[in-house]
C-alpha cells in the first residue's frame, strides 16, 4: 500500500483540464491523491482492475470524470464499495448537460455522488473527499475548516465597480 486515499481518474487526457481543479484543492489542503486516466470505453479493462484492486490498495475515496457518455463513474460505483465521487466534465456538443445525466441518474444500489458540470464540480469533488476523510483525520479536519474559513474571509461586503 502507498498510502494514498484518493483517486482522481478521468476518462481522456483531454479531461484533465477540468480534474486538475480537484487535484489543487488537494495539494492546497495536503491530502495525497494518484491519478490515472481510465477509459469506461477506451481501456475497459484497466477500469475493471482499477475498481477491483482499490480497497485493498487502500484506496478510500475515488473521484472519476468524464464527458459526454460518461460512464466511468457508474462502472467505477458498480466495481467498489468505496465513494464514488462523479465529475461530469463540460462538453463542447452539449455543454456538459450529457455528462451530467450520464453520471447522475444511477438505478438503486449504486451511488454516485455526482457534482456540477466542469471546474467548479472538480473543485468540489476535491473538498468532498477531503470531508469524507476529515472524518477520521483531525488534522486534516482542521485544515479544512481553516480553508472554509480562509474563503468566507475572501468574500468581501461590498460589490466594487468592473
Ligand atoms: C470521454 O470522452 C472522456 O471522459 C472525455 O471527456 C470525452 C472526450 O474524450 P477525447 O476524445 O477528448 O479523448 O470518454
Amino acid at each position: 500500500m502507498t498510502g494514498v486515499k484518493i483517486g482522481i481518474i478521468m476518462g481522456s487526457q483531454s479531461d484533465w483540464t477540468t480534474m486538475r481543479e480537484a487535484a489543487q484543492i488537494l495539494d492546497e489542503l495536503g491530502v495525497a491523491y494518484e491519478t490515472r486516466i481510465v477509459s469506461a470505453h477506451r481501456t475497459p479493462d484497466r477500469l475493471w482492475d482499477y475498481g477491483k484492486t482499490a480497497v485493498a490498495r487502500g484506496l478510500e475515496v475515488i473521484i472519476a470524470g468524464a464527458g459526454g457518455a460518461a460512464h466511468l463513474p457508474g462502472m467505477m460505483a458498480s466495481k467498489t464499495r468505496l465513494p464514488v465521487i462523479g465529475v461530469p466534465v463540460q462538453t463542447r456538443a452539449l455543454a456538459g448537460v450529457d455528462s451530467l445525466y450520464s453520471i447522475v441518474q444511477m438505478p438503486r444500489g449504486f451511488p454516485v455522488a455526482t457534482m456540477a458540470i466542469g471546474a467548479a464540480g472538480a473543485a468540489n469533488a476535491g473538498l468532498m473527499a477531503a470531508a469524507i476523510l476529515a472524518n477520521s483525520d483531525p488534522d486534516l479536519a482542521q485544515r479544512l475548516e481553516d480553508w472554509r474559513t480562509a474563503l468566507s474571509a475572501s468574500i468581501p461586503d461590498e460589490p466594487v465597480d468592473d
